[in-house]
């Protein structure tokens, strides 16, 4: 077995070959992964969506607190990284394209002076470009490094089942319980 195979099979290098170190953050218990490899934002989405880490799934970071910023922040090393905030589908509208929140309208934002300012056309959120600690700047599609999440069991098809099992059983607790009082 070769090298490279072998620290892939361990989680120890990406298959984008960038050498991954998640770390926790203790404010939520998740892992995040600084990935130098320079990807556009949508391939960013989608390497990130392969990631697992510990039997959890991968997705492009998504910020919902000041605290999570500065750690997210404090992984970049002061490198340009994308997080996954995007208002390429609504002008104007930004919302997580990722990961627990895709989808949902951003709750926490720590916008750099005067941005998001669509400057030309400008939908995707990114770290350090030009602002530094911690502000974000809305800027054009690029290649640039970006941060993975990993947040939540990655579900296998037993899982499935049993938690539909699980349901189900609560349902018809929950059914006798309303039923006897
Ligand atoms: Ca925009
Ligand atoms: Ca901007």
């Amino acid at each position: 077995m070769k090298l490279k195979t072998i620290f892939l099979s361990l989680g120890l290098l990406s298959a984008t070959g960038a050498v991954a170190a998640p770390v926790q953050w203790v404010g939520n218990g998740h892992w995040y992964e600084f990935v130098s490899t320079p990807l556009s934002f949508g391939d960013a989405v989608a390497d990130a969506a392969t990631h697992t880490y510990l039997g959890l799934g991968g997705h492009l970071v998504t910020v919902t607190s000041a605290d999570e910023n500065a750690f997210v922040h404090g992984l970049t090393g002061g490198a340009a990284a994308w997080l996954g905030a995007s208002d390429a589908v609504v002008e104007g509208e930004w919302r997580w394209v990722s990961g627990p929140e895709a989808g949902q309208l951003l709750t926490y934002t720590n916008w750099g002076p005067g941005e998001p300012n669509n400057a030309g056309n400008e939908d995707f959120a990114v770290y350090n470009n030009p602002w530094g600690g911690g502000l974000w700047n809305d800027r054009p599609d690029a290649g640039i490094a970006y941060i993975v999440e990993y947040s939540a069991p990655v579900p296998e098809p037993e899982t499935y089942a049993m938690l539909l099992v699980g349901l189900g059983i609560i349902g018809f607790a929950g059914r006798r319980l309303r039923k006897n009082s």
